[in-house]
């Protein structure tokens, strides 16, 4: 059989250092809860770490004009196992809906179908993929190669509709429907699907590859999810020539709308595929002059794109699948697809582990500070006590009377700070909550229907540029009321860790800032395509551009959305991260007055008492020193897995631009 290929092992060998980050996290979370130091803020944390650890998805997309080969070099990179052509690919416009493969264990293997006619309705993708109903269902037997086949045929599939629909789902913008476009009786040829959904259990799949197929010719276009979404989200973007027709007019149309970035060097990893350079093999002359002629195409090609020719990789993605298929190694060696998987390999994982890896080491640290500073506290309270205890010794009754009041005095005082306590309480939930209405889902969702109206009620371009100028305006003001907001509450609470650490004699805690950084930056990104692509839009059909300009709207708005939540949801962890030291705080030390009190109290009854105290306190700073190596211990451990250097190489990133 084929031999184990290099993508293939590189995926599974990230699979598996996942799998031991995860484990190292359990570990640690078993080990908390041993020491009866996990309470329900740290199981919630770990929950998260070791769910995101599990769900780590790598998004690879292929995008092209039509017939470069895209499906094609998905069946011969991933599928060529499976001894058959498993995505239709043939000459033509063949793949007519954006394709998703993936793997879901919780689901059989099936194709899921979003029908075409969703796009009348002002849903985008991502919401209906909440809906299963909206979709349509067919199981993969696996079992039978060509049913499978049969089964994935349906995303080429293509009917006739009147041309009044197609515009109403923003499908008529083809200059070569362009013929028909006053006579709203004829009819064009549309997609019967929006979008597709593969659940496959394929190996890689499984380990959380997600691989993203485009349909070429304008459908990038159409789909403002795409272009908003989903390509600036996948890890890497393969994007596709073919040697035949070298770089035309339309390919550096995608290429430049698409993936030429946009200046801000984009994260995601681009690789160029100058595809079926079979065609430049030539029976009449040599190996070395056919070469020199595949580098001669690589060159010109990167000198067009602008990037440089080592960013080229020049395959035969037919013979490639041929070769894997009858295991001929010479014809997959000669297909050069080797090649490019390395690079997608060197290019991909590293960079992935590298993100994932840095925010598990984050987390683990964040979660062990606050641990930390909870041992730190009863540290201080045992040396204390010690202080206390062992100065007693040999000393008379009346010594032990005087110091039982201080002690009890001390805790009245604390006790009667309390007050100013849960008066910060109330400052603090005020605060918050203003944080919560400034980035809220309310907010968002009045400024989105404020933006849909203006842009309904103007039919010129510089109205709806308008609306959408100060839609984004707003959601800009939002963030950078959020931001001073936090700022405050950061202020606040720095200054009331200081003080608490002050009247009570201990370390102060740093809470940590909360940056807005992130959401500001996935707002720009998006207004920046949206004027990329604005002008795009407008200059389309005109009866056609305002139901793909509402269309575009609502993608910019549930992308605006999703930002939202994710700002919502990190908020609602940092006020907890800022809090509860502070709670934690004050508990402990309210528990350790208590403790010293009644020590006093056992030793004024009973004055041999005092040596057994003393031993005991002993013990338990030893306990604790204990504890504080253990924990070290665990996160030394995490370290390890994180940074170990033996099983994959550390992004090179030698293909970034
Ligand atoms: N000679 C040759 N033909 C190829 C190669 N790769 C793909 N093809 C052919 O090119 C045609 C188009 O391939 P597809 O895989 O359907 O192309 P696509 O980019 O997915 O096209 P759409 O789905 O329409 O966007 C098919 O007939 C393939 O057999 C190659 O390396 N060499
Ligand atoms: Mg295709």
């Amino acid at each position: 059989m084929i031999p184990t290929r290099d993508l293939a092992a590189r995926f599974e060998a990230y699979g598996d250092w996942r799998r031991r980050l995860s484990d190292g996290v359990a570990r640690l979370h078993e080990w908390l809860r041993r020491q009866e130091l996990a309470d329900a803020q740290i199981d919630h944390k770990i929950a998260q770490v070791t769910e995101r650890l599990h769900q780590d998805k790598l998004v690879v997309a292929f995008v092209a004009e039509f017939s470069r080969g895209k499906s094609e070099l998905i069946n011969a990179i991933f599928f060529a196992d499976f001894g058959a052509r498993l995505l239709p690919s043939s000459a033509g416009r063949t793949t007519m809906c954006p394709t998703e493969l993936l793997h879901d264990a919780a689901m059989p293997p099936s194709i899921r179908l979003l029908p075409i006619e969703t796009r009348g309705r002002e849903a985008t993708v991502a919401e209906f993929k909440n809906y299963p109903d909206e979709w349509q269902s067919f199981p993969l037997d696996l079992a039978s190669a060509e049913r499978m086949t049969e089964a994935l045929a349906r995303v080429s599939q293509v009917k006739r509709v009147p041309v009044a629909l197609a515009r109403k789902y923003g499908l008529f913008a083809d200059d070569a429907d362009k013929a028909h476009a006053g006579d709203d009786e004829a009819t064009v040829e549309v997609p019967v699907w929006r979008h597709a959904v593969i659940n496959f259990p394929h190996p890689l799949l499984q380990q959380g590859l997600v691989i993203l197929d485009t349909p070429g010719l304008n459908a990038i276009g159409t789909e403002p999810e795409l272009t908003l979404n989903q390509l600036p989200n996948a890890h890497a973007v393969l994007f596709l020539l073919a040697a035949d027709a070298g770089v035309t007019k339309t390919d550096l149309e995608v290429w430049n709308r698409h993936l030429a970035g946009d200046g801000n060097a984009s994260k995601a990893g681009r690789i160029v595929v100058l595809n079926k350079i079979d065609g430049l093999w030539d029976d009449l002359k040599s190996e070395t002059q056919i070469r020199a002629d595949i580098e001669r195409q690589i060159n010109a090609t990167a000198l067009v794109l602008n990037i440089p020719p080592s960013q080229v990789f020049g395959v035969s993605a037919q013979k490639a699948l041929v070769a894997k298929v009858n295991g001929d190694d010479a014809l997959l060696a000669r297909s050069r697809l080797p090649a490019l998987e390395t690079a997608l390999t060197a290019e991909l994982i590293p960079a992935k582990r590298d993100i994932i890896g840095a925010a598990t080491q984050t987390d683990a640290r964040a979660l062990a500070m606050g641990v930390r500073a909870i041992l730190a506290a009863r540290k201080a309270g045992i040396a204390e006590q010690l202080g206390e205890l062992t100065a007693l010794r040999g000393k008379n009754l009346d010594v032990v009377e005087h110091m039982m009041d201080r002690i009890r005095e001390e805790k009245d005082l604390f006790e009667r700070g309390l007050a100013r306590y849960t008066a910060l309480r109330t400052v603090f939930t005020q605060q918050t909550n203003e944080i919560f209405d400034t980035i809220g889902l309310t907010a968002l969702r009045a400024n989105a229907g404020r933006t849909r109206d203006r842009m309904e009620r103007s039919q010129f371009t510089k109205g709806v540029r308008e609306a959408m100028n100060d839609f984004f305006a707003q959601i800009r003001g939002d963030f950078e009321r959020a931001g001073a907001q936090s700022v405050e509450v950061h202020d606040m609470m720095k200054a009331m860790y200081v003080r608490f650490a002050n009247d009570h004699g201990l370390e102060p805690f740093m809470p940590p800032p909360f940056s807005v950084l992130k959401y500001q930056k996935e707002v720009e990104r998006l207004e920046r395509a949206y004027n990329t692509h604005f002008n795009t839009l407008w200059n389309m059909v005109s009866k056609a551009k305002f139901a793909l300009m509402k269309r575009f709207f609502e993608t910019v708005a549930s992308r605006a959305r999703h930002v939202y939540d994710i700002a919502n949801r990190d908020v609602e962890s940092w006020l907890k991260a800022v809090m509860a030291p502070l709670e934690t705080q004050v508990r402990e030390h309210h528990l350790q007055l208590r403790r010293r009190l009644e020590s006093i109290r056992r030793i004024h009854q009973a004055s041999d008492e005092l040596e057994d105290r003393i031993a005991e306190l002993e013990q338990a700073k030893e306990t604790l020193d204990g504890q504080l190596a253990g924990l070290a211990g665990q996160l030394a451990a995490i370290d390890e897995i994180v940074e170990a250097a033996d099983v994959l190489p550390r992004a090179a990133n030698s293909l970034a631009a």
